[in-house]
């Protein structure tokens, strides 16, 4: 199987799998990048079973509002049972590395009201150690630089993503070469950086479940 079948796999897997728990009044939490879009494409064959979805980008969004399927905005949802979404790296903890589409924050927001965070990946994204993929880090744009000299503190090699504008209107650094051996520890650190709004590490709130795209057919792993 090609890497976009193995997408499209763990697309519909994530539907099988959340389907059961449905009903009319479900908000399914939706994530951003190719294999998530692989998931809102299943999802809209069973539009009919739920009320509608909260986005973790506006391109995701606009991609549910053209299945038909409505979207709620955060502010206006009490609680989300699930929520699926892609990583750039995932360990076998569950712990990730997100934000290589620079929808981290909102990511992790809806991640952290999300009772169930469903992770869909191809076996290319399952490392033994984090840190090959650069860590995402989202920054106010006036403390751009001073954050760099903070990543390099603590061992990275952070690169400015040129001309990427933030959903949030902020800026992205590309950590390279960091070590994380530690990565709750790590994202805890990079957190009390004034001027970092989030980074790309999901290791204090990692996956519940991770829907693996490989050869052998999509494996659950928890
Ligand atoms: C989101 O999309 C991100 O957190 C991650 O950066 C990216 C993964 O994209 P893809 O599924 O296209 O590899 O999940």
């Amino acid at each position: 199987m090609t890497q976009d079948e193995l997408k499209r796999a763990v697309g519909q897997a994530a539907v099988d799998l959340i389907k059961p728990q449905l009903d009319d009044n479900s908000i399914v939490g939706v994530g951003t990048g190719s294999t998530a879009n692989c998931f809102i494409d299943a999802l809209a064959s069973i539009k009919h079973l739920f009320d509608g979805a909260v986005a973790s980008s506006e391109a995701s969004a606009q991609r549910l509002r053209d299945h038909g399927i409505h979207v709620y905005d955060l502010n206006a949802v009490d609680s989300l049972d699930v929520y699926i979404d892609g990583a750039d790296e995932i360990n076998d903890r569950l712990e990730m590395i997100k934000g290589g589409g620079a929808a981290l924050t909102r990511e992790k927001i809806v991640a952290a009201v999300a009772k169930q965070f469903i992770c869909v990946a191809d076996e290319t994204k399952l490392v033994g150690l984090m840190g090959t993929f650069p860590l995402p880090v989202e920054v106010i744009p006036m403390a751009r630089s001073y954050v760099a000299r903070e990543l390099v503190k603590l061992g990275g090699d952070p690169t400015w993503r040129e001309g990427v504008i933030t959903d949030n209107g902020n800026v992205i650094l590309d950590v390279y070469n960091m070590q994380i051996s530690s990565p709750a520890d790590l994202e805890t650190r990079i957190n009390q950086i004034t001027g970092v709004v989030t980074n790309g590490l999901f290791a204090l709130r990692p996956a519940d479940v991770l829907l693996l795209g490989t050869q052998d057919g999509v494996k659950t792993i928890r």
